[in-house]
């Protein structure tokens, strides 16, 4: 599998204490339950992800060049409930570097307008411990933790450090066997996946789907429920906006169609 691995430069304690310099400065992370709450009190509003990514395996370059922070402030400005940035240097042309500037230019934004900043999700192939204290040290609020790339025990025993160090990720699924196991290991925030990261084929029903599959094991999601479904992945009409509505997900993450857009802002707000 050809994922990026950690470049373990520091050691884990060195990277524990940048992780406690990072949080005196800045604060500790907040709840990614309560930013996908607060979206959910509004009426017809469903949280969004919004994900910068200058480039995907399946699209070659999308912006390579854009600027991580203000392009996130546009995001934060017209509402957005997540920022997703990818770190993953290879495919997607990401830093942990990127991710630390998107955090203080919005934190700073928040302070100044006197408004809860968006969640900061590190988007990457997280496999092991260090990888999170990495996303931690960068000012990450959750990270993404993906079924289809970690053992059901690795899973679990990342979940419980997420939550040991104050986060709560997001666990991704494709297949009804991995929500499975993301219910299995207790996950809270379930980003569903319409694009088969292996095949790298998109099914945008792949989220009714386990939408419709969490409903016939009747298990609440959504306004008000403490579990969370997200769709991920091919989204940019206000079609499949709606869509996801009427199946109840409690948001979107869209990510080349706000990177491709002209004005980010416009497009969110249509
Ligand atoms: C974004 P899109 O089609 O809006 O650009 O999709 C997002 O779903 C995608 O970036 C993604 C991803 C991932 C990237 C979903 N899961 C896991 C890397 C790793």
């Amino acid at each position: 599998q050809d994922v990026a691995l950690a470049k373990q430069q520091l050691s884990s304690d060195a990277l524990q204490k940048e992780v406690l310099k990072f949080q005196e400065h800045y604060g500790k992370p907040q709840s990614l339950v309560e930013c996908i709450s607060e979206a959910e009190k509004k009426p017809w509003t469903l949280a969004l992800a919004a994900e910068f990514k200058r480039a995907s395996p399946s699209k070659g370059d999308i912006n390579p060049d854009l600027d991580a922070a203000e392009q996130a402030l546009e995001y934060t400005q017209v509402g957005a409930s997540i920022l997703s940035v990818l770190t993953e240097p290879k495919w997607f042309k990401g830093s942990l570097e990127d991710l630390k500037k998107v955090r203080v230019r919005t934190q700073d934004w928040a302070n100044e307008a006197g408004q809860r900043r968006p969640a900061c999700l590190r988007k990457d192939f997280l496999i092991d411990e260090y990888q999170v204290d990495e996303a931690l040290a960068h000012g990450a609020d959750t990270v993404l933790l993906m079924v289809s790339v970690l053992s059901r025990s690795k899973l679990r025993a990342l979940v419980e450090y997420c939550r040991a160090n104050g986060i709560e990720p997001l666990v991704e699924v494709v297949t009804s066997r991995e929500l499975d196991v993301a219910l299995s290991v207790g996950a809270r925030v379930i980003g569903v996946n319409n694009r088969n990261l292996h095949t790298l084929v998109l099914d945008k029903h792949r989220t009714a789907a386990i939408a419709q599959e969490l409903r016939e094991r009747s298990i609440s999601f959504g306004r008000g429920e403490s579990t969370k479904l997200l769709a991920l992945s091919g989204l940019a009409t206000a079609e499949d906006v709606a869509q996801c509505r009427e199946i109840s997900c409690s948001g979107i993450l869209v990510g080349e169609a706000l990177m491709r857009a002209s004005d980010p802002g416009a497009a969110i707000l249509a």
